[in-house]
C-alpha cells in the first residue's frame, strides 16, 4: 500500500470532563470533522475519533462537590460534549470514553506488557520508586518549587498538596534516543516545523522517567500487578487512540488504521510533549509503532484575553450555534486565523464576515444563479446545444473553476512533504471561497440579470452555464466546513440525493468541454442558503468636543495635498433619523477603539436599520462641524449621479479603523 492511499486515522485528544465543552474543543474538533470529510472527497478511507477522559482525581471531586458519584457525573458530562458535537455536524466514527470497560481492558492489556517488558540492558521498564513532591490538583501534576509563584501553582492559584507516596515508574530514558532520532527523520512528523524545533528543545533540555501510577487517587483504573496503585492520567489517556480501534479485542481493525494507517493526532500545544515523547516510548516500548503524525494547530485567546469560564459563556459553541447554525458555526471558528498559528478570536467580528463570506458571497450568489435559470430556463440548466462558448468571456472563470481543484488537493496533500500530508484546511477552504468571489466578479462583469431582459440567448446560457458549475464545484469544495449547506445547494441545483455528488471524481477537469456533468435540475431555492444577520452589538458612544469651522474645496489637488486626507474604515453601529430634518441620518460608527458620531445626508437612500454593521469609507481628519445643531466627526464617502446614491465601502471585511490610500 503507498501512502497516498493508506486508511487515514484521524483524532483529537480526549477532553477532561470536568468542564463543559468550549470553543478551543470545538475548534480541535471541526478541525478533525473537516479534514475527515476533505479525505473522503479525495478518495481516501478515513477515521475520525474523539471522546472524552474521565479518572482524576480532579474528576472525583468536582463530582463529591456536586452531590454526584464520578461515574454519574462522567455520564452527564460525556453526553455533554456529544451534545455539543452533534450540534455542530460533527460526524465521529468512534466516541472514546476511558470509563468504558473496552478502553479500561485494553489499557490493562498495555500495562501488563509495559510490566513484563525488559531494556536492552536486562533492566524492567516499569519499577517502583518513592516519590515527594508538590502535586496540583488542577493540574493532575506534580510541580516543581520553581513554578511556583508566591507559593502557589501559577495556573490554578491553590496551594499545591505535598504528597510521598510509592509510585511506579516508566523507564522513559530508554526510548529517548530512538524517539529523538524518529521525530529528527520525520518518521513522527510534527507540524508546524516549529513545533518539531520546540520538541527537539525538550530533549537537549533532558528528559526524565515518569510516574505512571499514584497510590491516592480512587477515581481511576488500578494496576493489574498491584491494585493498591492507579494509572496515572497521561497512561490511561493517550492509549484511547489505540483502544478505541481494537488493541485489546480486534486486532485487524486496529492494525488497519494503526499500524498500516496514516495516523494523525490533532492537538494544542498544551499536551504536546506527552503526545511527541511519552506516547511514542510507550509505543515502542510495548512493541507497537509510533503515531506518524502530530498536528499542533494554534492556541487561540478570545477577544484578547485567555479563555476564562465567563469567556467560555459568551463563546460557548451552543451559543455560536443558535446565532450562525452549524454550518456558520463551523466556518467562523476554523477560519479567524492560519492552522497552526496562534491567534485570537475576535467574537465581535463574527457577524460581520458571516454577512460578508456566506450571506453575500456564497448565500447571493447561489440565490442569483438558481433564479436566473428558474427564470429565464424553466429551472434546467442550458444544455451544450444552446452553448456558444466560443464566443462568450468565460474561459477565464472556467479556468478558474478547473484549477480550484487543485488548489483544494495541494491544501490537503502536498507533494513536498512525502510520506506525510502537509495540511492547511484554511488554504482549502479558501479554494472554494475564491470560486465563488471569482464567479461573483465574472456575474458582475457580465450582467447576465440584463442581458436576461431581451429573453434567453447564448450568450445568456454560457454564463448562467459556467456559473451554475461554478457552485456546483464550490458546494462541493465547501462541504467539508459546511455540510449541510453545502448538500442544501446541491438541492438547489436538483440533485434529490446530494451524498451521491459528494466527490472530487464528479469534478472533471476538461470542463467545460465535456459536459456530462450539468446538474439535472430543476433548479430552485426556497430560502436564502445564508440569511444575512443584522444583529450586532451596539457600543456605547463617546462625545468629543467639537469646534465649528468650514472647508475649502479646490478643484485641482497635489498627491501631497490627496494625502493630507486621511481616509478611513469605520463600522457602523448604530443609526438613527435625525429629528426635524428628512434627509439626516445620525450614526454612530467605530473606529477601532474609537467612536465617532456622523451625520449624513443620505436618509432618502438608506434606511438607519440597512446601515447597521457596514463598512464604509469616511473622511476621519475632517474638522468636526454641527449639521443641524447635531455634532459630525468625519464625513461618509458615497458615490451619486444625482438620483442614486450608494455609499463607499470595502471589498471583504476588514477590521474598522484601517486605513486608505
Ligand atoms: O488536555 N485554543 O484535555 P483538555 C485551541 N484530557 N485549542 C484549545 C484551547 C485553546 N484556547 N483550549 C483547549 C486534555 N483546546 C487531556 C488530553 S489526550 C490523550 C488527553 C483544545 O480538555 C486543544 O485541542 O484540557 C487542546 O489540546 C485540548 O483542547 C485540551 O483539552
Amino acid at each position: 500500500m503507498t501512502t497516498s492511499n493508506r486508511p487515514i486515522y484521524i483524532t483529537t485528544p480526549i477532553y477532561y470532563v470536568n468542564d463543559k465543552p468550549h470553543v478551543g474543543h470545538a475548534y480541535t474538533t471541526i478541525v478533525a470533522d473537516f479534514l475527515t470529510r476533505a479525505f473522503r472527497l479525495l478518495g481516501r478511507e478515513a477515521f475520525f475519533l474523539t471522546g472524552t477522559d474521565e479518572h482524576g482525581a480532579k474528576v472525583a471531586e468536582v463530582a463529591r462537590a456536586n452531590g454526584m458519584t464520578p461515574q454519574e457525573w462522567c455520564d452527564k458530562h460525556a453526553q455533554l460534549f456529544q451534545d455539543a458535537w452533534k450540534r455542530l455536524d460533527i460526524n465521529y466514527n468512534y466516541f472514546v470514553r476511558t470509563t468504558d470497560d473496552r478502553h479500561v481492558q485494553g489499557v490493562r492489556k498495555m500495562l501488563e506488557r509495559l510490566h513484563a517488558k525488559k531494556d536492552d540492558e536486562g533492566r524492567s521498564l516499569v519499577y517502583e520508586r518513592e516519590y515527594i513532591g508538590l502535586y496540583c490538583l488542577g493540574c493532575e501534576k506534580f510541580i516543581t518549587e520553581k513554578e511556583l509563584v508566591n507559593g502557589l501553582c501559577p495556573e490554578h492559584l491553590t496551594k499545591p498538596q505535598e504528597l510521598r507516596e510509592k509510585n511506579y515508574f516508566f523507564r522513559l530514558t530508554a526510548y529517548l534516543d530512538q524517539v529523538r532520532d524518529k521525530i529528527e527523520k520525520d518518521e513522527i512528523r510534527i507540524l508546524p516545523e516549529e513545533r518539531k524545533n520546540e520538541v527537539l528543545g525538550l530533549f537537549k533540555q533532558g528528559l526524565e522517567d515518569f510516574s505512571i501510577s499514584r497510590e491516592k487517587v480512587d477515581w481511576g483504573i488500578p494496576l493489574p500487578w498491584d491494585p493498591s496503585q492507579n494509572a496515572y492520567v497521561w497512561v490511561d489517556a493517550l492509549p484511547n487512540y489505540i483502544t478505541a480501534i481494537g488493541y485489546g479485542d480486534d486486532r485487524p481493525n486496529f492494525d488497519k488504521w494503526w499500524t498500516e494507517g496514516q495516523v494523525l493526532h490533532l492537538m494544542a500545544k498544551d499536551i504536546l510533549k506527552f503526545h511527541a515523547v511519552y506516547w511514542p516510548a510507550i509505543l515502542l516500548a510495548i512493541g507497537e509503532a509510533p503515531p506518524k503524525s502530530l498536528f499542533i494547530h494554534g492556541y487561540f485567546t478570545v477577544n484578547g484575553q485567555k479563555m476564562s469560564k465567563t469567556l467560555r459563556n459568551t463563546l460557548d459553541p451552543h451559543a455560536m450555534v443558535d446565532q450562525f447554525g452549524p454550518d456558520g458555526a463551523r466556518y467562523l471558528l476554523l477560519t479567524q486565523f492560519q492552522f497552526g498559528q496562534d491567534g485570537d478570536l475576535k467574537a465581535d467580528l463574527f457577524v460581520r464576515q458571516f454577512n460578508a463570506d456566506l450571506a453575500n458571497d456564497l448565500g447571493n450568489l447561489v440565490s442569483r444563479v438558481v433564479t436566473l435559470i428558474e427564470r429565464h430556463y424553466n429551472g434546467k440548466q442550458p444544455s451544450p446545444g444552446e452553448i456558444d462558448w466560443e464566443n462568450s468571456h468565460a474561459t477565464p472563470l472556467q479556468v478558474k473553476i478547473n484549477g480550484a481543484l487543485t488548489d483544494f488537493h495541494n491544501a490537503l496533500v502536498s507533494p513536498a512533504v512525502p510520506p506525510i500530508f502537509s495540511i492547511d484546511p484554511n488554504d482549502a477552504i479558501n479554494a472554494g471561497l475564491t470560486l465563488v468571489r471569482e464567479t461573483n466578479r465574472y456575474m458582475e462583469a457580465m450582467k447576465p440579470w440584463a442581458i436576461a431582459k431581451n429573453g434567453a440567448s447564448p450568450t445568456l446560457a454560457v454564463i448562467l452555464s459556467t456559473a451554475a458549475e461554478a457552485v456546483r464545484r464550490a458546494a462541493i469544495l465547501l462541504s467539508p466546513i459546511i455540510p449541510t449547506k453545502s448538500r442544501e445547494i446541491l438541492r438547489a441545483l436538483g440533485f434529490n440525493n446530494p451524498e451521491e455528488e459528494l466527490s472530487l471524481d464528479g469534478l472533471d477537469p476538461l470542463w467545460p468541454s465535456n459536459l456530462r456533468r450539468l446538474c439535472p435540475g430543476p433548479f430552485h431555492l426556497d430560502a436564502p442558503i445564508f440569511p444575512r444577520l443584522d444583529k450586532i452589538e451596539v457600543k456605547a458612544t463617546e462625545k468629543r468636543p467639537v469646534t465649528e469651522t468650514t472647508v475649502v474645496a479646490e478643484n485641482v489637488v497635489t498627491i501631497d495635498q490627496f494625502r493630507q486626507t486621511q481616509l478611513r474604515v469605520a463600522e457602523v453601529v448604530a443609526a438613527e433619523k435625525v429629528e426635524g430634518a428628512d434627509k439626516l441620518l445620525k450614526l454612530q460608527v467605530a473606529l477601532g477603539e474609537e467612536r465617532r458620531q456622523i451625520v449624513a445626508g443620505i436618509a432618502l437612500h438608506y434606511k438607519p436599520e440597512d446601515l447597521v454593521g457596514k463598512t464604509l469609507v469616511i473622511v476621519a481628519n475632517l474638522q468636526p462641524s454641527k449639521i443641524r445643531g447635531v455634532e459630525s466627526q468625519g464625513m461618509l464617502l458615497a458615490a451619486s449621479n444625482g438620483k442614486t446614491l450608494r455609499l463607499l465601502t470595502t471589498d471583504g471585511v476588514i477590521e474598522s479603523g484601517s486605513s486608505i490610500g
